[in-house]
């Protein structure tokens, strides 16, 4: 990594090829999420209005493994906790993901801009609520005393992200902006490294390959983020 300074704030925007070596599926790979369920079913408010059912059953496969943790955070997730730790500037990891593995491996802090499988949300009070379980039509919600008005607490598409007004802060005052295992498919995310860049920042894009938004990042580190970002860790706390 040709960093020619200290950086003094970073941000990472982390998708899902970070959590990919913890066994958990991408989307848009060959075996991805998206090959077995067609996002307007699973990831719309409308596919949720048209089957609940199907979408708490999406959402439960999915929870289930980190319910168990039988899925951990790997070495990638490890590294940037360590970079949380030991980095004397500021650092804000933002990620796309809906599990847990950031906070597993110690990060503490971590914008969930998509939602958090854990959590669920009252379709009445829009209260939030800790997800442990599968959540079923006839759950009852511990706020409204009601069956089914339950939700995972997820941002579909054509909803709202989280956190919005917090991420552009740091985007435009950050000097060192890292997306790590992301396709760049998906808007607003895939639109941060040119936030960063009109503010100045150098941006590094960590991948297996190319993604939809390459061309607006100064580097690329090409390789699994469980190999690469305990590198660059390594790299940014001796600079
Ligand atoms: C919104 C739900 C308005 C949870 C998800 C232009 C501007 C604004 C909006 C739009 C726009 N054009 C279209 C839109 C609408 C839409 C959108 O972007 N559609 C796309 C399909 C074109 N966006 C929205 O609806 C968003 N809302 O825009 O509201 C707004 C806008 C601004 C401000 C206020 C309001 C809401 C989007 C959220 C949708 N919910 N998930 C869930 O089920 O998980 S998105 C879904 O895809 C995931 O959550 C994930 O976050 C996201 C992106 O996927 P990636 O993480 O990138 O994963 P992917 O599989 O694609 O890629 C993996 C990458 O990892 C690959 O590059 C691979 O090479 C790499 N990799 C794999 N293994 C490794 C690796 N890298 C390193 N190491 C490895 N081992």
């Amino acid at each position: 990594m040709s960093t020619i300074y200290r950086p003094q704030s970073i941000v990472i925007l982390t998708g899902a090829g970070i959590s990919a070596e913890s066994g958990i599926k991408t989307f848009r790979a060959s075996d991805g999420l998206w090959e077995e369920h067609r996002i307007e079913d699973v990831a719309t408010p409308e596919g949720f209005v048209r089957d609940p059912g199907l979408v708490n059953r999406f959402y439960n496969e999915r929870r289930q493994p980190i319910i168990e943790q039988s899925v951990g955070a790997n070495a990638a997730h490890i590294a940037l906790a360590k970079l949380e730790r030991e980095f004397s500037g500021s650092l804000l990891v933002v990620t796309q993901n809906i599990d847990n593995l950031h906070e597993q491996a110690g990060s503490k802090n971590v914008l969930h801009m998509h939602g958090e499988i854990l959590k669920m949300r009252c379709t009445q009070t829009h209260k939030i609520h800790d997800c442990s379980a599968d959540i079923e039509s006839e759950s009852k919600c511990e706020c409204c005393q009601m069956a089914g008005t339950l939700r995972p607490h997820i941002v579909w598409f054509g909803e709202t992200p989280l956190y919005m007004d917090e991420i552009y802060a740091a985007l435009s005052s950050c000097d060192l902006f890292i997306a790590i295992g992301t396709s760049g498919n998906v808007y607003p995310a895939a639109g941060f490294v040119q936030a960063a860049s009109q503010a100045g920042a150098y941006c590094i894009e960590i991948n297996l390959e190319d993604s939809q938004v390459s061309d607006y990042f100064d580097e690329h580190i090409i390789g699994k983020a469980g190999e690469t970002v305990p590198m660059w860790v390594e790299e940014v706390l001796s600079a």
